[in-house]
């Protein structure tokens, strides 16, 4: 019997298994940290962050943006995709071909091929900010996988279950990790714990997660 038999059961190397069906690819986003950043800012020039009223009247303390042909965003009337920023009145910025290379190659190292994602949330976090336990299910297709990509100080993620008032699990993500979301643990509740003030050398006290979606 060859070595190798003896991981034939196991995940590849550097791709760490959270859920049924989602993984961690730790570092996975590490070579391209410098020109994704660079798209960030081309991003937050044309759509400046902003930070969100939900529907029951609290202001959201992560800011937000998006690119791609749909964008996430909030108000006192609901949570809804729209091709319109409301704060230009013009598109998102177009996703930025690194961002959808990125996406597509981490959602075929979990297992989903053909990842084509429409939307990128990208949400800056400083110190304190926090994102309360929630679902993602204001996307049409519930059987595209979601990809977050984390740069900038580390958080503690939160993945709970189908119910809210599910046990939770935490995940450290730090920066450049990929998770990769789908299938059974898609509805899966989550949030990120407040950040702490650990200052990274490329961001700074900023935490910016960028999440690629299939929304329409
Ligand atoms: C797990 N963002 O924007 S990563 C969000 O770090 C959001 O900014 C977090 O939750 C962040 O909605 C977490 C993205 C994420 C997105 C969807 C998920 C994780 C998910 C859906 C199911 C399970
Ligand atoms: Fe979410």
């Amino acid at each position: 019997m060859s070595t190798l038999d003896l991981f034939a059961d196991e995940p590849p190397m550097g791709i760490e298994p959270i859920g049924p069906q989602s993984v961690v690819l730790r570092g996975h986003a590490l070579p391209r940290a410098a020109p994704l950043l660079a798209a960030v800012d081309g991003v937050m020039a044309q759509a400046p962050l902003r930070h969100l009223v939900t529907p029951g009247g609290f202001t959201m303390s992560v800011a937000m943006t998006n690119c791609g042909t749909l964008g996430w965003t909030s108000d006192r009337r609901g949570y809804r995709y729209s091709a319109i920023d409301p704060v230009s009145g013009q598109p998102w910025p177009a996703m930025p071909a690194v961002f959808a290379q990125l996406a597509g190659e981490a959602a075929a190292a979990a297992g989903f091929e053909g990842f084509a994602p429409d939307a990128c949330l990208i949400n800056q976090y400083l110190p304190g900010s926090r994102l309360s336990l929630h679902q993602d299910r204001d996307e049409r297709d519930l059987g595209a996988p979601i990809v977050s990509v984390s740069l900038g100080m580390p958080a503690t993620f939160l993945f709970g279950g189908l119910a809210r008032a599910d046990k939770t699990a935490r995940v450290l993500l730090q920066h450049g990790d990929v998770v990769v979301w789908g299938g059974v643990d898609r509805l899966r509740h989550h949030g990120v714990l407040p950040l702490k003030d650990q200052p990274h050398p490329l961001l700074g006290g900023r935490r910016i997660n960028l999440t690629f979606r299939k929304a329409g």
